[in-house]
C-alpha cells in the first residue's frame, strides 16, 4: 500500500438519546474519523475516544496529537504490504490505543478494497449475519427503563444489557426480570464496586443475569479473580483488557469467564482478532462491544463480529438507535430477529458521506508522506 495523504475529521454528533453510565453522562459523540487514501482508495477508520477521559484516559485531544506528532508520521515514513505491519511500527508509542485502532482500521478498509473483499472476509470471518443486543444506559427512573426494555425487545434484539451503578443495580434489574420474564439479561457496572461490595453483588446472582461486566477497578485482574469464584454469575471484563496479553492474564487467573472485544480498547482490529484468538483457545466466549459508533466504527465491529469465538451477542445496535442520520450509506440495520446482515462489497460495506463528515467537522488536518 502507498499511502499518498492521510486526513483526521473531528466530529460532533447528538445522540437521539443521552447515554448514562456509572462514570458520567453523555449526550453527544466527540470522536475523531481517519481517512487514507491511495492513488485507487480511500479507507475509513474511527478512533472511538470521548471529550472527557472517563472511560479510559484517551480523548480526542491526547489522540490528535499522537497522532498528528508520531502515528501519523511513521506510518506515512515508508510502504506498508499489510494491516499487520502496522503496529509494530508504532510500537515505541505506548498505549493510545483507540488512536493506534483508528489509524490501523483505515487501513485495514484500504487492504480489503485492494483485495476486492468485504473487510470481515479480509480478517477471515465467515459469517453472514451476526446476533446483537442492545446496551441501555442507566435511566432515571425505573419506569422510563421498562419502556426502554420494551421497546428495544419489541425491535428483535437478542440480548439486553442494563448499566448499574450503586444504589440503581438489584431494583432496576428485578423490575426488569419481574416484568420481561426469562429474557437473555446482563449488567454492565462499568468499574463502579469495590471487592468490599460483595454482598451486594451476590445478591445480583439470584437474578440469573448472564453475565456482569466489569464490576470492579477500570484496572484491575487480580480483584476479579478474587471475587469470581465467589459469584454464580460469570464476569465479563471490558476496561481492564488492553490488547492480547491482558486476556491471557485474566484467562490465566480465572479473572472473566467471558472477555468483550472493543476494536479501539485493544488498539486495533488485529490485536482484536488475536484477543479473540486466545479466548477460543481457552473456551472463553467473546462479544463485541461498542463505543456508541458512528457508521464506520460500527461496520468495523460488524465485521469483527463474524470470527467464530463471537457466541454471544454483541452491543452493536443499529445506526438509528443513536443517530438522526448516520454518516454511512446504508445506515446499518437491525432485522426483526435481532441480527445484522454482513455487506458483502468491498471493504467496510457502506459509502461514507463525505459531505455530511466535512459539514460535521469541526477539525480537519491533513498529512502527506
Ligand atoms: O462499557 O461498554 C461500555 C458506551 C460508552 C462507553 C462504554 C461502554 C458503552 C456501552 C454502549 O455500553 C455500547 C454501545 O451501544 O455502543
Ligand atoms: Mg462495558
Amino acid at each position: 500500500m502507498q499511502l499518498r495523504r492521510i486526513e483526521l475529521f473531528a466530529l460532533q454528533m447528538r445522540l437521539r438519546h443521552p447515554f448514562e453510565t456509572s462514570f458520567g453522562r453523555e449526550e453527544e459523540r466527540e470522536f475523531l474519523l481517519v481517512r487514507a487514501q491511495t492513488d485507487d482508495f480511500v479507507g475509513w477508520g474511527e478512533v472511538t475516544v470521548s471529550r472527557d477521559p472517563f472511560y479510559s484516559y484517551e480523548t480526542l485531544e491526547t489522540a490528535e496529537s499522537v497522532l498528528r506528532n508520531y502515528l501519523i508520521p511513521w506510518t506515512l515514513s515508508a510502504p506498508i504490504a499489510h494491516p499487520d505491519d502496522l503496529l509494530p511500527r508504532l510500537g515505541q508509542v505506548r498505549g493510545h490505543q483507540m488512536a493506534k485502532a483508528g489509524l490501523e482500521g483505515a487501513l485495514w478498509d484500504l487492504y480489503a478494497q485492494e483485495q476486492g473483499l468485504p473487510l470481515y472476509r479480509a480478517l477471515g470471518g465467515e459469517r453472514r449475519e451476526i446476533e446483537v443486543g442492545i446496551s441501555i444506559g442507566i435511566e432515571p427512573t425505573v419506569d422510563l427503563l421498562l419502556q426502554q426494555v420494551e421497546r428495544f425487545l419489541g425491535e428483535g434484539y437478542r440480548r439486553i444489557k442494563i448499566k448499574i451503578k450503586p444504589g440503581q443495580d438489584y431494583e432496576p434489574l428485578r423490575a426488569v426480570r419481574d416484568r420481561f420474564g426469562n429474557i437473555p439479561m446482563m449488567a454492565d457496572a462499568n468499574s463502579a464496586y469495590r471487592l468490599s461490595d460483595i454482598g451486594l453483588l451476590q445478591r445480583l446472582d439470584e437474578l440469573g443475569l448472564m453475565m456482569i461486566e466489569q464490576p470492579l477497578g477500570y484496572d484491575d485482574i487480580i480483584d476479579h479473580a478474587k471475587l469470581s469464584p465467589q459469584l454464580r454469575t460469570p464476569i465479563c471484563l471490558d476496561e481492564s483488557i488492553h490488547g492480547p496479553d491482558d486476556a491471557r492474564k485474566a484467562i490465566e487467573l480465572r479473572a472473566a469467564g467471558i472477555l468483550n472485544i472493543k476494536i479501539g480498547r485493544l488498539g486495533g482490529l488485529g490485536p482484536a482478532r488475536k484477543t479473540h484468538d486466545i479466548a477460543r483457545e481457552a473456551g472463553i466466549p467473546v462479544w463485541c462491544g461498542g463505543m456508541l459508533e458512528s457508521g464506520v466504527g460500527r461496520l468495523h465491529n460488524v465485521a469483527i463480529t463474524t470470527l467464530p469465538g463471537f457466541t454471544l451477542p454483541g452491543d452493536t445496535a443499529a445506526s438509528r438507535r443513536y443517530w438522526e442520520e448516520d454518516i454511512v450509506e446504508p445506515e446499518v440495520e437491525v432485522t426483526p430477529q435481532g441480527t445484522i446482515v454482513v455487506p458483502q462489497t468491498p471493504g467496510i460495506g457502506s459509502a461514507v458521506r463525505e459531505d455530511r463528515v466535512r459539514a460535521l467537522a469541526h477539525g480537519h488536518w491533513t498529512y502527506r508522506p
